[in-house]
């Protein structure tokens, strides 16, 4: 039993509660739970194991003795009856974006649908469109949703698999046959989703390394095990491959396998115009003449060709072999360049910790500042802050910082853009921050010329220091909505605004293929995590990655500035920095 499952099972029982028309405050208490139970410091599993959850916020009587159950034996007797009611499948129709339980509940009683491939069938049978509280529109809208659940179903995001591809990296490490390791393909290159996981291990011992593989315990399925090659399915679903090569041959499969195609192709038509041959085994002449390179790293192969070495986030053929012939390379951002950080959440709005519990966290990853700005009272849902709570959590942080003596917290706001491109908040308000975020929270669906003009007039408010997730985007769940980049970047620059690139998993945007133009225009940009939790800060490392990718050098990103810089640039009126 671990956190993750603990609170998987508590998240389903509010579902199938749900479902069942259970009171609402029941099923809630279920749906917190499972937040309680990801957020907690502590090891809940092993609190729940020692019946010490008594006093925990958010985990009642009920919660406590079924984490209780699970934490020992592994089991919910509970849980396992409610689930032999319905078949697993029920599970994916919540994924159906517009589906929520009460629908669901409909469609299972009247027309026994209970799996995506049912409620597939339904709608084309025409039957969902004469049930009461659908019609056609909405059947139209639920076949859309699942064509788009299918278009993305076999990619993941890089931040959701990272914690589980650190794991296997350290296990393959340990390996005692094994002597390098590398992860490869579009996850070394920082891509925000991924397909498949490519792996990569030197050593002399192929047959026996690619059997240990199959047996890792986030190992679901083997597709294929061999001397050179192992390929499985891992618990989430992700395929996974594995390459045994020699020492020798390792920085060759590195550089083959990491991508990207395009990039690839390049380099290797590069090769043979140096009389070389480069494939994922080696670098060898194509005629007796030439002489054969010496090659231990990676590295070696691009000077071979006379390159500079190229960062995996640059490998996608968009201009970075070409810099590296002349030397141009950007020296990229780096996680320890940061300083502090922007566009956070807390308990004020819709974020899980306290203003206290996120400065502490902040401290502890050894930040210099904090920036907090919580959601704006047209965020009904996100318990936005009205004028009066957001001055008085000025006034908490001003005094929070005194306490702490030297840490310094930046007092802002996540501003609503509204639809006409005003904003949530006045002039006398937004100038009694340090700083103010503004994002589009809802009209999503506005054409592409009105939302861009929307946001550009948010962008001219001289209170607006920064514009957050430029498009509203959730990674293979929701579509980004349609903005002009290219003006909205020119606005940018026009007006002194900073850009965000939300490090959020479910978001990295600006789209990364956005930032080396808008760093050329002079657009700053600032790492935000939008951290809705103390965990949430920790995102910052996706930011950096992506950032990379994007062509990002230090000074292009604010909060890699130190405090007193961060303070001169705030005063100074937005059209002068
Ligand atoms: P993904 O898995 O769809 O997120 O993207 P990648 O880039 O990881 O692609 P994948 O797993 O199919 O292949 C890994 C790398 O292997 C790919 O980035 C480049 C190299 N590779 C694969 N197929 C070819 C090919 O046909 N030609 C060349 N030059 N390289 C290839
Ligand atoms: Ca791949
Ligand atoms: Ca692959
Ligand atoms: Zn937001």
């Amino acid at each position: 039993m671990n956190r993750e499952k603990m609170a998987e099972v508590l998240e389903k029982i509010a579902l199938l509660l749900e479902l069942k028309g259970e009171n609402p405050f029941k099923v809630r208490a279920y749906r917190q739970g499972a937040e309680v139970v990801m957020s907690l410091e502590e090891d809940i599993v092993g609190l729940a194991k020692a019946d010490q959850l008594k006093g925990i916020k958010g985990i009642g009587e009920a919660l406590r003795d079924k984490l209780g159950e699970l934490a020992k034996t592994g089991r919910l007797e509970f849980y396992e009856n409610l689930i032999a009611e319905f078949p697993d499948t029920i599970f994916d129709l919540f994924d159906v974006q517009g589906l929520g339980p009460k629908k669901i509940k409909a469609l299972y009683e009247a027309l026994g649908v209970d799996s995506l491939e049912k409620l597939k069938r339904a709608c084309e049978a025409d039957e969902v469109a004469k049930l009461a509280g659908f019609g056609a529109k909405t059947q139209v809208k639920i076949l859309e949703a699942i064509a788009a659940n299918e278009k993305f179903a076999d990619r993941f995001t890089l931040g959701e698999i990272k914690p589980m591809v650190e794991n296997i990296l350290d296990t393959l490490r340990q390996h005692p046959e094994v002597s390098r390791v590398s992860v490869a393909g579009s996850y070394r290159r920082a891509k925000e989703t991924v397909g498949d996981l490519d792996f990569l291990v030197a050593t002399r011992q192929g047959a026996r390394v690619c059997e240990d593989f199959t047996t890792l315990p986030e190992v679901d399925a083997v597709i294929a095990c061999g001397d050179t090659k192992a390929s499985v399915r891992l618990k989430n679903g992700i395929h996974c491959d594995l390459r045994a090569v020699t020492s020798a041959e390792f920085p060759f499969a590195l550089q083959y396998f990491s991508g990207s195609k395009e990039h690839n192709v390049a380099i290797r038509s590069l090769a043979l115009k140096k009389g070389w041959s480069l494939n994922e085994y080696g670098l060898n002449p194509t005629d007796r003449a030439t002489a054969r390179p010496e090659v231990n790293e990676e590295e070696d192969i691009y000077s071979a060709l006379g390159l500079q070495f190229i960062e995996p986030e640059l490998r996608e053929n968009r201009g970075e072999i070409e810099a590296a012939m002349e030397n141009a390379l950007p020296r990229l951002v780096e996680l320890m360049n940061l300083r502090g950080t922007f566009h956070n959440h807390t308990t004020a709005s819709d974020g899980r910790d306290t203003l206290e519990g996120m400065v502490e966290e902040a401290m502890e990853l050894g930040l210099q500042y904090l920036g907090i700005s919580d959601h704006s009272k047209s965020s009904v849902y996100a318990n936005g802050l009205d004028e009066e709570r957001l001055l008085q959590q000025v006034k908490a942080i001003r005094e929070l910082e005194e306490k702490l003596g030297g840490f310094r917290i930046f007092a802002g706001s996540e501003v609503d853009i509204l639809k006409d491109g005003s904003l949530d908040f006045g002039d006398e308000i937004l100038a009694k921050l340090d700083y103010c975020v503004a994002s589009v929270h809802s009209i999503f669906n506005l054409d592409e010329a009105t939302m861009t003009e929307r946001i550009c007039r948010a962008m001219e408010n001289e209170h607006v220091t920064m514009l957050g997730h430029v498009t509203g985007r959730l990674l293979l769940k929701r579509d980004a909505y349609v903005v002009d980049h290219a003006r909205i970047i020119d606005c940018a620059a026009a007006t002194g605004t900073i850009i965000e690139l939300n490090c959020s998993p479910m978001r990295l945007d600006m789209d990364w293929r956005w930032w080396k133009r808008a760093r050329d225009k002079g657009v700053l940009c600032s790492i935000n995590p939008d951290a809705h939790s103390r965990g949430g800060l920790h995102h910052l490392g996706l930011g950096v990655r992506v950032a990379r990718k994007g062509w990002l050098r230090r000074e292009d990103v604010l909060n890699t500035r130190s405090v007193q810089e961060v303070e001169e640039f705030l005063k100074t009126p937005k059209g002068a920095r």
